[in-house]
């Protein structure tokens, strides 16, 4: 075909040519007048308009993309956390006010609009959530980086609180359509499962298959502050045939239509489950199936501009987020071997030059296995190349550490006791370039410990990159009244280089900036004092200290810690009324996996606590319990500015970096932490003295555990931790029930305490008492706050991906024209 220029109208943005968008796009886009628009329909009238407006520079990327043949990332993620588009694409753009202003002329508040918009979730928490700012970032920085994933059509759960119990209810995302998106069904790729494997003319082939077709969505991802703009591709399952006609012509319809219906079902959910992962067949077909798209896609890419493989090395980083893409590395070798008949020493030295990846957990149970039946049955040829990885990788192995075959079945790519299983991080290491972890201490631990064989084996291949977080989202978008203080004392420049953020240091005592920077706060809090006040009918004061602690429901992350505290506080105000209390408010947020017991137990704790502790009009409002429902991104922009102190609790060597924390950080709050993932690092940042450190540390934790760790004891002698304990077990925020927490009790009690909480209990007290005293010293606790954010330069992910461009893809940035 030959290539016309296309004549399309340049769109400017100033409010009258927004304005004149968003009727052109409420006319012939949604089809509908103002007198028929509903506030969705304008909504997705303005969506569009502000899309058009990236159109333009999105063709133009990818068209440089093609001039400089650069070097590209595949950032391979099954979650992306994006949360919602419109404010960040109009703050990318530039054109916030613009925006503002010609919605108003058109009668309609775009603070409600914005309101509007559901989340995108399609992910569960911090790993999908990193993959969302990881865009950001390179879209940010120019590096030519393209994010692949599943378009899920149900997102992660809401949870909805219904008599103190979490329920989930599904979240069809999709309903109102989605503008974002553009549908590319002329890119369709197809999807083995099954079969069978034969040998025929020296090559093997897979037979008899099940197919489903892979059909790609693609959003512009634009940069902020540039031109420069990305793509995140996410597959969605299409029935390779429309229906089964065989059971259409025999009068089977329903059966016609199962059929479609089973392999469309591959992308239809998000697994909400991080620990006990149900339908494992159903993930693995997911985990397939992207990865397989995402291959096939890539190597049709590369083939546009080159005829052999030979530069695809130079050409092509791919990055795992975590285990669950690793699949591509055998899809690769089927691809390269099988399909394109690439020999299998050149393959495998392009695969291992390729990939990267990144660990996000060294929780043990969710270190991901399958069962190899499962794979024979599914997968038979993937199975093939991971065993003859496997046997060249232990041959080359076994002579490096002198045949010891104790190391040699501790690195198997194959669990061999029990049930045979894959190892999946086993299978990135081998395969990858270079293996991250997420923090200092996480990327030690792995080195150290949990990987340790493999770090003699390949020395050089293990690094650490620390995360970090957007500051466009977490500063800019969420935080409108900190970020305009910001700008006017040190400028604008620190959205796109957070170290501009130290020059705040020299104004920490400049009380004009104080008072400015406590007001900017007080504001915040009284948003979310309103939005709790209207949502869950609960009044807060804002002028007590907002303690917030929201992430996933989890034991490691020990919000039992802090409700036992809670309790132990209430118990101490009953008694002391009159005391000299700080007034607290402590918010908790979070979900827990669907299947996840005690977790949803935790949840019912903190309800039941509120509930007792709320009503107690001894307590009035010296102290305040609330959980609020259905954490998400959007719930966090509005709750994270709000927030005067960030629990960051976890037992030490749990939390593999953490980037709530960093957040919280950014917005002003103080940390109450323990030396865990990043905490350490944020702790050299801003000054041990601006943060309340307490606890065991990731050594302590294990020598504990080797000479006997004892929780009963501390039960035992603690007095008022007892009585907390006792009070959970007894049912005295259970109505006199007493089973409802029993198994909270035992598990801390007498079933060993995996996670210490008994242990860390008495020095988180104390810490909690130097939280009062600061906190009684506004001058003092806001200075504290000014240099919490001052030293978060660091954590912004454009540093991060900085450091995963030049030490792990080895890409530059495009060159902008
Ligand atoms: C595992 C599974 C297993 C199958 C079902 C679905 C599912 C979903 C997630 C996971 C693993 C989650 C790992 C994760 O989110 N890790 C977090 O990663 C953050 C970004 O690096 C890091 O800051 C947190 O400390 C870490 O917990």
């Amino acid at each position: 075909m030959t290539a016309v220029d296309l004549e399309f109208d340049q769109l400017n943005s100033t409010a009258d040519a927004l304005r004149r968008s968003i009727s052109n796009r409420m006319m012939y886009g949604v089809g509908k007048d103002a007198v028929t628009a509903r506030p969705q329909d304008w909504l997705h009238a303005a969506a569009l308009a502000v899309r058009d407006r990236l159109v333009a520079r999105w063709m133009k990327t990818t068209r440089q993309q093609y001039e400089q043949d650069v070097k590209r990332v595949y950032y391979l993620s099954m979650e992306f956390l994006i949360g919602r588009t419109f404010t960040n694409a109009l703050l990318a753009l530039g054109i916030y006010e613009q925006m503002n202003e010609a919605l108003a002329s058109l009668g309609v508040d775009m603070g409600a609009l914005t309101e509007l918009e559901p989340d995108a979730a399609l992910g569960n928490g911090g790993l999908g959530r990193l993959a969302a700012c990881f865009l950001d970032s390179m879209a940010t920085l120019a590096i030519p980086g393209f994010g692949y994933g599943i378009r899920y059509e149900y997102g992660m759960f809401r949870q909805q609180i219904v008599d103190g119990e979490q329920v989930e209810t599904p979240d069809y995302w999709l309903r109102a359509g989605n503008p974002w998106e553009f549908p590319r069904p002329e890119v369709q790729y197809v999807v083995h499962f099954g079969g069978r494997t034969i040998q025929r003319d020296g090559h093997v082939e897979w037979i008899e298959t099940e197919h489903v077709n892979a059909m790609a969505y693609d959003t512009v991802i634009p940069g902020y502050g540039t031109s420069a703009t990305n793509t995140l591709r996410l597959w969605s399952a299409r029935a390779t045939e429309e229906l089964d006609l065989s059971a259409f012509n025999q009068g089977d319809y329903r059966r016609a239509v199962e059929a479609k219906e089973h392999s469309e079902n591959v992308s239809r959910l998000l697994y909400p489950d991080d620990s006990t992962p149900a339908g494992r067949e159903l993930r693995l077909r997911q985990e397939y199936f992207f990865v397989s798209a995402t291959m096939q896609d890539l190597i049709r890419r590369y083939h546009r501009t080159h005829s052999t493989f030979g530069r695809f090395a130079e050409k092509v980083a791919i990055h795992l987020n975590d285990t669950h893409p690793v699949l591509a590395i055998p899809e690769l070798m089927r691809l390269l071997v099988d399909v394109h008949h690439v020999p299998w020493d050149r393959a495998w030295q392009m695969v291992q030059q390729v990939f990267s990846y990144t660990n996000h957990t060294l929780m043990p149970e969710a270190l991901e296995t399958w069962d190899v039946d499962l794979l024979t049955r599914l997968l038979p040829r993937h199975l093939e190349i991971i065993f003859d990885i496997n046997a060249d990788f232990l041959k080359q192995a076994s002579e490096q550490v002198g045949h010891d075959i104790e190391v040699i079945r501790r690195v198997s790519l194959i669990d061999e006791y029990g049930q045979r299983r894959v190892r999946m991080a086993h299978l990135a290491i081998v395969a990858s370039q270079k293996v991250n972890g997420v923090s200092k201490l996480h990327s030690q631990l792995m080195e150290r410990e949990f990987f340790s064989d493999f770090a003699r084996l390949f020395p050089d291949r293990f690094t650490n990159v620390t995360n970090g977080i957007t500051p466009r989202r977490w500063l800019a978008q969420a935080s409108q009244p900190l970020s305009s203080l910001i700008d006017a004392r040190i400028g604008t420049h620190w959205r796109t280089d957070l170290l501009e953020l130290t020059k705040l240091r020299e104004l920490k005592d400049d009380p004009a900036f104080a008072a400015e920077f406590h007001a900017a706060k007080r504001r915040n809090k009284i948003r979310l004092a309103q939005r709790l006040l209207h949502d869950m009918g609960c009044t807060v004061h804002p002028d007590a200290l907002f303690d917030l602690q929201v992430k996933r429901i989890h034991e490691y992350k020990r919000q039992l810690l802090n409700v036992l505290h809670v309790i132990v506080r209430y118990n101490r105000i009953r008694a002391n009324p009159e005391d000299d209390w700080v007034p607290r408010v402590v918010v908790f947020a979070g979900k827990a996996a669907s299947a996840y017991k005690l977790a949803k137990t935790i949840i019912r704790l903190i309800g039941d606590v509120g509930e007792k502790v709320n009503h107690d009009p001894l307590v009035g409002d010296r102290l305040k319990v609330v959980f609020v429902p259905n954490y998400g991104v959007s719930l966090a922009e509005l709750m994270i500015p709000a927030a005067d102190l960030s629990e960051q609790i976890s037992m030490a060597g749990t939390e593999a970096s953490g980037t709530g924390n960093m957040k919280l950080a950014l917005n002003g709050a103080l940390t109450i932490g323990t030396m865990d993932g990043a905490n350490i690092e944020i702790c050299e940042a801003v000054g041990r003295e601006n943060m309340f450190i307490f606890g065991l540390m990731a050594e302590e934790v294990v020598e504990l555990r080797a000479s006997g760790y004892r929780p009963r004891r501390i039960y035992e002698e603690n007095e008022a931790l007892r009585l907390a304990l006792d009070q959970i077990r007894g049912g005295y925020f259970s109505n006199g029930n007493p089973h409802r927490f029993s198994d909270i009790f035992h598990t801390l009690v007498d079933w060993g305490d995996h996670y210490m909480v008994l242990a860390d209990f008495a020095a988180y007290a104390q810490a909690q008492e130097a939280v009062d005293a600061r906190f009684r010293d506004s001058r003092a606790w806001t200075a504290s706050a000014i240099e919490n954010v001052a030293g978060m330069g660091r954590f912004s992910s454009d540093r991060t991906i900085a450091e995963y461009a030049n030490e792990i893809w080895r890409v530059k940035p495009l060159d902008v024209q």
